[in-house]
This record gives structure tokens, C-alpha cells and sequence, in this order.
């Protein structure tokens, strides 16, 4: 078991990209993905967390990631950025490619300890992102929920959003929500806490 209390963040880079299961890391460390709309603020999420301006490619064009993309953390746990979902101008075959991808990860990887499930913070969740949660609960995963670009709704109306998120989802009160901001690096911390509570 590794020791998780000397996790050099640092220590972190791409490990490899893969499209199914015969490509994934074949070992045990623990994973933690992150699922969310395309655009939301997943690779900034990663960015963030390991306090690097562009290890996960980030971009204003929605749809760039399109494999899962292993980052190996200190030769002891991973973060893998899943595609994003909801992006209007992807095929549908394209659509039924991400679906099966997805869920066989979700699924099938034993390595796989929660899901940091990204939502935006400025809008009621859609309907994709209620059905990623369900999915996520129905299969009995861990989820941290992460309201991000918080820098982008006045803080004195914090209260009123995160009601509106948590009543939109069904919010399990038992999962983590944390307001997070990659651009003013807000809820790092809160977010560390909660991936190390399941490494
Ligand atoms: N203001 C603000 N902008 C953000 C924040 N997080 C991400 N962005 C911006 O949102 C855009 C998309 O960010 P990405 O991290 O690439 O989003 P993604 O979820 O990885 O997108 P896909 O890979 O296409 O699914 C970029 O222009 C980021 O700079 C945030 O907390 N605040
Ligand atoms: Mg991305």
C-alpha cells in the first residue's frame, strides 16, 4: 500500500491514452477520472491540482479529448480525464463510440476509487449531467462533485446556486461538493482532500 502522505504532486506526467480496455495501465494503482461536459473544466481541474499550467491540454474549442488520458501522480495513484459529453457536434456513431468507451471504463476498472463528476457553476445542471451522476450512483461509485468557474458567479450568490445544482442532481448529501475555481486556484485544496480520502 502505498503512502499517500508524502504524494509528491509534482512528480506527475502523461502516462498514455487509450480508446479500451486492452490499452489500460495493467497494474493496481487506484484512479481517479474525471467525467463533465465538454469545455467544463476537467483538464483544468488536473492542471490545477498538480500545479501545472498545461500538463492536461486544456482548450476553448469543446470536444479536444477524445481518448482516456492516464496521468501517472508520483508513481502511486492516476488521474485519467475522460472525454467530454454533451459536445453538439459529434456524430452519432461517434456519440455511441464515447457511450461504449465510457462505460467500460466505469464499469469494468477495478483500479477506479470515485469520480470527480464536474459540473458548471454558473448554470443549472444539464440534462447529460444528471444522467452522468444516476449512472454514477446507480453503479455505486464514489463521486465528488465539483462546481467549477466559481470566479464567474458573485460569491454572495454561492448559496443560491449550490442549492440549485444539489436540487437538480438528486444530491447524495453522503458525496463531497466542493466550489472550485482553476483560475483562482479555489477549492484545491477541499479537492485534494476528497481524492486522498479514496486513495
Ligand atoms: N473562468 C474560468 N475558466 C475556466 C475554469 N476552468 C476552465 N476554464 C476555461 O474553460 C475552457 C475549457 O477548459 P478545459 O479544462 O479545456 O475543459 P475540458 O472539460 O477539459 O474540455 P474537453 O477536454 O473539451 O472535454 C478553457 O478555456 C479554460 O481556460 C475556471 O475555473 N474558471
Ligand atoms: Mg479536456
Amino acid at each position: 500500500m502505498a503512502d499517500f502522505s508524502y504524494l509528491n504532486t509534482h512528480r506527475a506526467e502523461i502516462l498514455l491514452s487509450a480508446a479500451n480496455k486492452s490499452q489500460y495501465p495493467q497494474d493496481d494503482l487506484p484512479e481517479i477520472a474525471l467525467a463533465g461536459r465538454s469545455n467544463v473544466g476537467k483538464s483544468s481541474f488536473i492542471n490545477c491540482l498538480l500545479g501545472r499550467k498545461n500538463l492536461a491540454r486544456t482548450s476553448s474549442k469543446p470536444g479536444k479529448t477524445q481518448l482516456l488520458n492516464f496521468y501517472n501522480i508520483d508513481d502511486k495513484c492516476r488521474f485519467v480525464d475522460v472525454p467530454g459529453y454533451g459536445y453538439a457536434k459529434v456524430s452519432k456513431k461517434e456519440r455511441a463510440r464515447w457511450g461504449r468507451m465510457i462505460e467500460e471504463y466505469l464499469i469494468e476498472r477495478d483500479n477506479l476509487r470515485a469520480v470527480v463528476s464536474l459540473v458548471d457553476f454558473r448554470h443549472d445542471p444539464s440534462a447529460d449531467d444528471v444522467q452522468m451522476y444516476e449512472f454514477l450512483k446507480y453503479c455505486g461509485i464514489p463521486v465528488i462533485l465539483v462546481a467549477t468557474k466559481a470566479d464567474k458567479v458573485p460569491q454572495g450568490k454561492w448559496p443560491k446556486h449550490e442549492t440549485a445544482v444539489k436540487k437538480k442532481l438528486d444530491f447524495d448529501e453522503t458525496d463531497d461538493f466542493i466550489i472550485f475555481s482553476a483560475l483562482k486556484a479555489k477549492g484545491v485544496e477541499q479537492a485534494w482532500d476528497a481524492v486522498l480520502k479514496y486513495l
